[in-house]
């Protein structure tokens, strides 16, 4: 039995790469977050989609607690050890009856992870159903290694940044969906091969992806990343700390996150060049 997961799911996630659902929080608690989010968008005129769906654990007190949720921070330790830092956080909303969408495709692919080992949190703020779009997993991928991803700017509706997707013959034949009610999560492999399909359903479908590493784990890019200690202690030094933010969209806040989405578009940016020539 580990701090959270029992021995049977922290096997599911070591044979499949992926164990759901788990439960962090209530309905209600995943109404209040959710209506936290709706209100910044509505007062801002914006939606925390693709382009401005990064990071916002450094804006918002509120994604900063579920970051730091007791029960996900344990289930994390749980398949990662104890020393933990936050890679990185993506919003991944789907509107109903918007065409968004997921290719298939490995997390790890830009993330230039040494060792690749990170697992994503992925917590649910409404209900994401089948019909919703909920993530679709091949399970086992997780031990296939780096496969080759292409880059498609012109998949407008494809949530994610660069568009990217495996270009080798998938076995899709044993697909296996992972629907998380509100309050719940999953977690996923960095290697672990997986896609959404849009929401079909009448709500809107809101899911936060946080990327967990073991503080061992250094980024090969040059550009030095930020990262933010968790929990227990980092005796590496990989990353410059990230501060928690103490107001909602205070002006300090906005700097440290203006920074540190920089830093992580120009690793990325360096890890898909690098990706590139490597497979080429
Ligand atoms: O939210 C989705 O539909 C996909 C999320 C995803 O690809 C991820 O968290 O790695």
């Amino acid at each position: 039995m580990g701090k959270k997961l029992t021995e049977a799911q922290i096997e599911r996630y070591q044979r499949d790469g992926f164990v759901y659902p788990i439960d962090a929080f209530t309905a209600e608690e995943a109404r209040r977050y959710r209506r936290a989010m709706e209100e910044f968008e509505a007062a801002h005129g914006t939606e925390l989609t693709r382009g401005h769906n990064f990071k916002p654990h450094l804006l918002f007190t509120w994604v900063d607690e579920i970051v730091h949720h007791p029960a996900i921070v344990d289930a994390v330790e749980d398949v990662i050890g104890p020393d933990i830092r936050l890679f990185h956080l993506s919003v991944w909303p789907k509107n109903a009856g918007d065409a968004a969408y997921v290719s298939w495709h490995q997390d790890a692919t830009y993330f230039g992870l040494e060792p690749p080992v990170e697992v994503t949190a992925w917590v649910a703020l409404t209900d994401a159903s089948i019909e919703a779009g909920c993530m679709e997993v091949v399970p086992g991928s997780h031990t296939l290694g780096q496969l080759h991803h292409a880059e498609n700017s012109e998949a407008t509706h494809n949530l994610l940044s660069r568009g990217q997707t495996i270009t080798v013959d998938l076995d899709t034949s044993r697909t296996e969906f992972m629907p998380v009610r509100a309050g719940q999560f999953s977690l996923h492999h960095t290697l672990l091969v997986h896609n959404s399909r849009p929401n079909l359903s009448a709500d809107r479908r809101i899911g936060l992806g946080l990327s967990y590493i073991p503080t061992n784990v250094h980024c090969t890019s040059r550009t030095r990343l930020t990262a933010m200690l968790v929990r227990g202690t980092d005796r590496y030094g990989h990353f410059d700390d990230e501060p928690r933010p103490r107001v909602d969209f205070g002006a300090a806040e906005r700097a440290v996150h203006a920074d540190a989405v920089a830093r992580f578009r120009a690793s990325n940016a360096e890890q898909t060049s690098r990706y590139a020539s490597a497979v080429r």
